[in-house]
């Protein structure tokens, strides 16, 4: 079975996974396009070579009976209104994070795909797909280092662009830790903190980098994380569990050990496209396996919406200095676990 899948937001993202699901997996072809921007649609469906219909309208895009699934990988605030036109045409879509940029915008999702009685939302956190993640997280479920106890992680990208500003170190960049470590840990969130530290001078004038943010979840866990993206010396991503017997840390990624020069040491990741590749192709793999099936099995609409409400809660920790409490609506019985 082959799905004709409709692209939204053809920018950096959204092409990268538009050649992935046509030229590299097997199973779906990209049949339509459509982006705010309709020149870089044009220009992007000649330069991949897709031959896709590109729409006006995403509305028309979503109602095409040309298009079996929608991904979306718009601007953050747009996606909303999208996923929602998605289930409302009873098309699955898959959204890139955030879900929305809102808690009540994600728990608007939530409600329209309970009214829908299915699940039709998976939301982009890719790093549950990575390998390094995944043995990280058996070896936490083996009981390997016993009770985990603490979590420390780091986010930190070379350098941002000016139009990532205010709070985008949480809802654009943060947000992965967010959903990661509620998965890794099988717990939910009760607490954040969000402090302010020296600022860098490499960071430009609207943003304050870095931030220190700690998630303390329901059964004590307390998860220290920096968040630095003007950091300069790479795409760089860490994450140590401590338990009552011993620590677990994230793989590397791969990279040669040299010894040249007087000096020891291997390249770091300097682009986030690539530290993540084989999670990409593997989440989007998944996703179609299951839309081909008639199912959600991977971060669904609910985990879009815990983590945009634990986001929230950080922005509002961030202005009040103070440790906020995180609270959510009750879990609809359509995302209990399968
Ligand atoms: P981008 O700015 O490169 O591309 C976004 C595109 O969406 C642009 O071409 C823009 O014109 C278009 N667009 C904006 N609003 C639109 C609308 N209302 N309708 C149609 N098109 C619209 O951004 P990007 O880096 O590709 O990020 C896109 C999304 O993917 C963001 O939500 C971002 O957080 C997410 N993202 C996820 C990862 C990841 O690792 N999972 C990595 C990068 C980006
Ligand atoms: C970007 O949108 C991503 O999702 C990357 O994974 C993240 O590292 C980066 O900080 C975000 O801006």
């Amino acid at each position: 079975m082959t799905l004709r899948i409709g692209i939204i937001g053809c920018g950096g993202i959204g092409q990268e996974h538009a050649r992935r699901l046509h030229v590299q997996l097997p199973g779906a072809r990209v049949v339509a396009l459509q982006d705010l921007r309709r020149d870089t649609a044009l220009a992007f469906n000649e330069q991949a070579g897709l031959r896709a219909r590109v729409h006006e309208r995403m509305e028309d895009l979503i109602a095409s009976p040309e298009v079996d699934a929608v991904l979306v990988a718009s601007w953050g605030p747009a996606h909303e209104a999208q996923v929602l036109a998605c289930i409302d045409a009873g098309k699955p879509v898959f959204c890139e994070k955030p879900l929305a940029t809102t808690a009540d915008g994600a728990r608007r999702i939530v409600e329209a795909e309970v009214a829908a009685g299915r699940r039709l939302v998976q939301v982009g956190f890719m790093r549950r797909f990575d390998a390094g993640y995944r043995l990280l997280k058996q070896t936490v479920t083996s009981g390997a280092i016993g009770a985990p106890l603490l979590a420390h992680c780091a986010h930190r990208n070379p350098a941002v662009p000016d139009s990532y500003v205010g709070d985008m170190g949480i809802t654009d960049t943060f947000i992965h830790e967010i959903d990661t470590l509620r998965w890794l840990l099988d717990d939910d969130y009760a607490n954040v903190q969000v402090r302010e530290g020296r600022k860098t001078r490499h960071a430009h004038a609207g943003l304050h980098d870095p931030l220190m943010v700690t998630l303390q979840t329901r059964g004590g866990v307390l998860i220290d994380t920096e968040i630095f993206v003007a950091c300069r010396f790479g795409y760089d991503i860490q994450c140590q569990i401590v338990g009552e017997t011993g620590a677990a840390s994230l793989p590397e990624p791969m990279s040669v050990t040299l010894r040249e020069g007087g000096r020891q040491g291997g390249a770091i990741l300097m682009d986030w496209k690539r530290r993540f590749i084989e999670a990409y192709d593997v989440e989007l793999a998944a996703w179609l396996a299951d839309t081909a099936a008639g199912q959600v099995s991977g971060p669904t609409a609910w985990d879009g919406y815990l983590a945009s409400a634990t986001a929230e809660a950080c922005i509002r920790a961030r202005r009040s200095g103070a440790i906020e409490p995180l609270e959510t609506m009750a879990r609809p019985a359509l995302y209990d676990p399968r």
